[in-house]
């Protein structure tokens, strides 16, 4: 074949690899085939110059010429259409790493949890233990061993929730005491923190709240420990300045019985315009009283020997107050932008 016929075929040859390519390996693999410095078809199709008779030098020149222009030319196409491919991957799977991160979300205690863990800080240096009980119970630790008498109104006046088989949500946590007293002798210092259930249901009671209700039993315990005791708690869950009266009341567990009375933490007890006290410088948190001797005896401790003072608190109450909440379903529906809103 002549050199011209040989030049021809290698065009055609080139076309028909340039056709294959289909990724950055096999383009490389074809330049360097073709153009490559050291090794490259072209390179030595020159080199062979001197084989050629005289006269067909310059013929051959041209061709080899035109065979490497085009050449040149098809594997710069096919770097562009390559390279426009790449960069549509690249962005595809590339992590953008200029973005700003996000940032993680912060957990929170629940309000409650909070001020549950005070309480329990509080009376466990005071030489209190923390007792736990059962919230489904029976009508005789509910009721009957505190002193409420069988069928007696009083238990409609708690709204109690019934369950099957005779057996209630408890409507407070002082059948735990009683288990408590029921289990261990005296002296006894336990505080019951936990749920309680009653059929109650608006702005300010939710059908399920928080309580903590503490229970002392020792010789000699007098309305002015119960007094003491309260007065140091509260100076301690809200401000040392503090100060608590008691109010007479009436409970069927505690003999004498009074609601407790603190000084308005927002305004120091003055009253002056204050929306959290109504202006009258006095908040009620607390329930208390002595532990009716007819309590103590049936749990079996000797009401001659031994007296008790009792108190109870709602827990969601005191994260209202302290924490501003105006309505306690922002407690319980546990929605995380209101919670998040809600900063000890
Ligand atoms: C035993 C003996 C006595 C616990 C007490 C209160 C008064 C009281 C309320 C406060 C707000 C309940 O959450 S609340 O609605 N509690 O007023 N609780 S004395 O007395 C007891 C408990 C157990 C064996």
């Amino acid at each position: 074949m002549d050199t011209a016929g040989q030049l021809s075929e290698l065009t055609e040859q080139f076309d028909r690899e340039a056709a294959e390519i289909s990724d950055r390996p096999s383009w490389e693999a074809l330049r360097l085939r073709w153009v490559g410095k050291k090794q490259g078809l072209l390179r030595s199709l020159m080199g062979r110059m001197k084989d050629i008779p005289p006269e067909d030098r310059r013929a051959y020149g041209q061709g080899v010429n035109l065979l490497k222009q085009g050449v040149e030319t098809r594997l710069q196409e096919l770097d562009s259409s390559l390279h426009l491919r790449e960069q549509k991957e690249v962005k595809s799977l590339a992590t953008d790493v200029t973005l700003p991160g996000r940032p993680p979300k912060i957990g929170s205690l629940h309000p409650i949890t909070v001020i549950r863990r005070e309480i329990e800080d509080i009376f466990t240096e005071l030489g209190y233990s923390v007792a736990e009980g059962p919230e489904v119970e029976d009508d005789y630790h509910n009721f009957e061993a505190l002193n409420f008498p069988p069928n007696h109104p009083a238990r409609d006046t708690q709204d109690t929730l019934f369950v099957k088989n005779g057996k209630v949500l408890r409507t407070h946590t002082s059948p735990v005491q009683i288990r408590t007293m029921l289990s261990r002798k005296p002296p006894i210092r336990v505080i019951c923190p936990g749920r309680v259930f009653r059929n109650d249901n608006d702005l300010r009671h939710s059908p399920m709240f928080h309580q903590v209700e503490g229970l002392a039993v020792a010789e000699g315990l007098t309305v002015g420990d119960l007094k003491g005791t309260l007065e140091s708690f509260v100076k301690r869950l809200f401000t040392a300045d503090t100060g608590v009266r008691l109010r007479p009341s009436f409970f069927p567990f505690t003999e004498p019985s009074a609601e407790v009375d603190i000084t308005c933490p927002f305004c120091s007890g003055t009253g002056r315009d204050c929306k959290v006290c109504s202006s009258t410088g006095w908040m009620e948190i607390l329930g208390s009283g002595m532990v009716d001797p007819r309590v103590l005896s049936g749990c079996g401790i000797d009401p001659e020997r031994y007296s008790g003072f009792a108190f109870g608190l709602g827990i969601d109450r005191v994260a209202m107050i302290r924490f501003g909440i105006p309505n306690i379903r922002m407690l319980f529906e546990n929605d995380l932008r209101v919670l998040g809103q809600i900063r000890a």
